[in-house]
């Protein structure tokens, strides 16, 4: 596969600074290397900059550095549409609220193509907030809302393709907010929270929504979110919450995701280097990366979903 590196240094998405250093700590954690011994080709576009686009006083005044994140979020729709075409876009962050344009970007591509597109988000948190309803004014908490085409987004690039919700799962959930869980309980969203990891484990309910994304023939982008990590394995992150994924739960989910065939797209996000412990969190999300895109101890019989 041709895998394409996007730099996306986002760092507007919350208060506490730092992953603006990301794609590079990426870079030096060797990601290009281990997807080339992988036997794939790898273009790095380098590190893309946010549109500059005037954006009207927010009316919840919390809401932090909006005109950032619109930016952002114009640049990255338009460069995973673009680079949809050639390859798999690997976007580089960054924080969360990048993926308001990489799976909008995605949505627009698939939606040409006539294709159905999902998404799992591997995150503590459901980042289900519009700007309306978010409590702590920061952004990266919003872009589920926004590409599921939530009011309250006027700001924003007008959304030409919504997800629908029950194209969604989430999974690693244990940090949702009173609104965002009033507002998920509105939509069809599979929600995969700890307790449920912990009763049934991860392969089971990760199966269930690929044979779905299967049987309608669609596509997936994956949004991994440091923070669904357990801390005690990814400290490098400014939203940790106890009681996050296994290494080896996460490496399940990679391997069945490169069993399945059907990921088109992938947001490494939120890794904050300032905090890192000599960069063992942005190892784990390369080598998470590399199982997601071939790596493995043994070959398994193929079980691929894809006909
Ligand atoms: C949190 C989101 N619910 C908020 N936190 C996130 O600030 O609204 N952390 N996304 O990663
Ligand atoms: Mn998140
Ligand atoms: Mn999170
Ligand atoms: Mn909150």
């Amino acid at each position: 596969q041709n895998c394409i590196l996007i730099g996306a240094p986002v760092d507007c998405g919350k208060r506490r600074q730092g992953c603006l250093m990301g794609p590079d700590a990426y870079r030096t954690a060797g990601i290009a290397e281990a997807l080339t011994d992988l036997g794939h080709s790898v273009n790095d576009l380098g590190n893309l900059a946010p549109a500059d686009i005037a954006v009207p006083e927010p009316r919840n005044p919390l809401v932090h550095d909006l005109k950032r994140t619109v930016g952002w979020t114009k640049t990255l729709s338009e460069a995973a549409e673009n680079a949809a075409q050639t390859g798999i876009p690997v976007f580089l962050g960054g924080d969360h609220a990048l993926a308001a344009g990489t799976v909008s970007g995605m949505a627009n591509h698939y939606a040409k193509q006539g294709k159905p597109f999902f998404v799992l988000w591997l995150d503590a948190h459901s980042d289900f907030h519009t700007p309306d309803t978010t409590d702590s004014g920061n952004l990266h908490g919003t872009p589920v809302g926004y590409f599921t085409g939530r009011e309250g987004f006027d700001a924003f690039p007008p959304l030409k393709n919504a997800v629908p919700t029950e194209n969604i799962c989430m999974i690693g959930l244990r940090s949702v907010d009173p609104a965002e869980r009033a507002a998920l309980a509105e939509g069809q969203t599979t929600l995969v929270d700890m307790r449920s990891i912990d009763e049934q484990g991860v392969s089971g309910p990760l199966s269930a929504f690929l044979d779905r994304v299967v049987a309608a023939n669609g596509a997936l982008h994956v949004s991994l979110d440091v923070d669904f990590l357990d801390p005690s394995v990814a400290p490098g992150v400014g939203t940790t919450v106890p009681g996050g994924a296994t290494v080896r739960e996460a490496h399940l989910i990679m391997e069945m995701l490169c069993d399945s065939g059907l990921v088109g797209s992938l947001d490494l996000v939120e890794l904050n280097p300032f905090l890192d412990n000599r960069g063992m969190t942005a190892n784990l999300m390369v080598d998470l990366t590399a199982s997601l895109m071939g790596r493995r101890v043994f070959d398994r019989p193929t079980r691929s979903r894809k006909s």
